[in-house]
C-alpha cells in the first residue's frame, strides 16, 4: 500500500512514521510513503502558498493551484486516486473506517494550514473529509500521522501473529483488558490469581468480563455495537444493573 501526503512540512511526516511496526512494514516493502511539498508547487518567486480570504477576515487561505497541481501530479498517468482532506469539519475517524481504507492501493492525504483551503479545490478532487475528534489542530499534519498508522496496522502481512489486531481495544466495540507482566507482586500489589492459574477458558472469561467493565466504565455508547456470547450477555446484564444501583444511591444522597 502507497501513501502519498501534500504538505508544507514533509520532514515532520517523515520522521514520525519511520519507527516501529510502520518502519519495519516500510522496511520490508509491505508499504511505502512519499511525501511532496507543496510549496515546490508554488506560483511565485517567493514560493507563496496562501493569500489572503476573499470576504476578509483574520488568516490566510491556501491556493487552489499549487495543491492541485500537486494531485494531479501524484495521479499523473493512472487513474484519480482517493484524497484525504484532514480537516475538523470532516466525518470522525475510527477503527472502521481504517480497516476500510486498509484495502486501497494508493491513498492521497492533503495537510492544510493556516484557516482553510480553497473550497474551488476541495470540492473538485477531495473525496474524504475526515477529522480526527473533536478539537482544533494547527494543521493537518498529526492527523495524517495517526490516520496513516491505524490504516497501515490493518494492512495484511504489517502486523506480526502476535500483534494482530484481534484481541485489542475496539475489536468487536469492546475496550482492551488490563494487562499484567513480572514481577508477580509489585510494591504489595500481586497480579489477579486467575492469571496465574493456566486455565485457560478462565483466563478467557476473565478478560472478556474485564473488557465490558472498562467498556462501561469509559465508553459505555460503544457496548450497543457489541456481539455477546450467552454468559458474557448475562454478565454485562449484572453489571449494568449494578451500576444502576450505584448510580440510583449516589443522586438519592444528594438529594
Ligand atoms: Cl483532521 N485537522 C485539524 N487541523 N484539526 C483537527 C483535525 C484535523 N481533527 C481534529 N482536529
Amino acid at each position: 500500500m502507497k501513501f502519498h501526503v501534500m504538505t508544507l512540512f514533509p520532514e515532520m511526516i517523515e520522521q514520525g512514521l519511520h519507527t516501529s511496526i510502520l518502519g519495519r512494514a516500510m522496511d520490508a516493502g509491505i508499504i511505502s510513503l512519499s511525501t511532496v511539498n507543496i510549496r515546490d508547487y508554488s506560483e511565485d518567486k517567493h514560493r507563496h502558498v496562501d493569500d489572503y480570504p476573499y470576504g476578509g477576515g483574520a488568516g490566510m487561505v491556501m491556493a487552489a493551484e499549487p495543491i492541485a497541481k500537486c494531485y494531479e501530479d501524484i495521479c499523473a498517468g493512472g487513474p484519480k486516486k482517493r484524497l484525504i482532506y484532514l480537516t475538523p469539519w470532516g466525518r470522525v475517524f475510527n477503527q472502521d473506517m481504517a480497516k476500510e481504507l486498509a484495502k486501497e492501493e494508493e491513498l492521497v492525504f492533503l495537510c492544510g494550514h493556516y484557516e482553510g483551503v480553497d473550497e474551488r479545490v476541495l470540492s473538485r478532487y477531495v473525496t474524504d473529509p475526515v477529522s480526527i475528534g473533536d478539537y482544533v489542530l494547527s494543521g493537518g499534519e498529526l492527523p495524517a500521522m495517526v490516520m496513516i498508522d491505524a490504516i497501515a496496522r490493518m494492512v495484511p502481512g504489517v502486523l506480526t501473529n502476535e500483534e494482530s489486531g484481534e484481541t485489542e481495544s475496539f475489536e468487536n466495540n469492546l475496550l482492551e483488558y488490563p494487562q499484567y507482566t513480572r514481577p508477580e507482586v509489585w510494591r504489595g500489589e500481586a497480579v489477579p490469581e486467575v492469571l496465574l492459574s493456566g486455565h485457560h477458558a478462565n483466563v478467557d472469561r476473565w478478560r472478556t468480563e474485564r473488557s465490558i467493565d472498562r467498556t462501561l466504565m469509559y465508553r459505555p455508547e460503544l457496548l450497543a455495537g457489541a456481539v455477546l456470547d450467552k454468559k458474557a450477555k448475562k454478565y454485562y446484564n449484572e453489571a449494568l444493573a449494578a451500576q444502576k444501583r450505584a448510580d440510583d444511591e449516589a443522586s438519592k444522597n444528594e438529594k
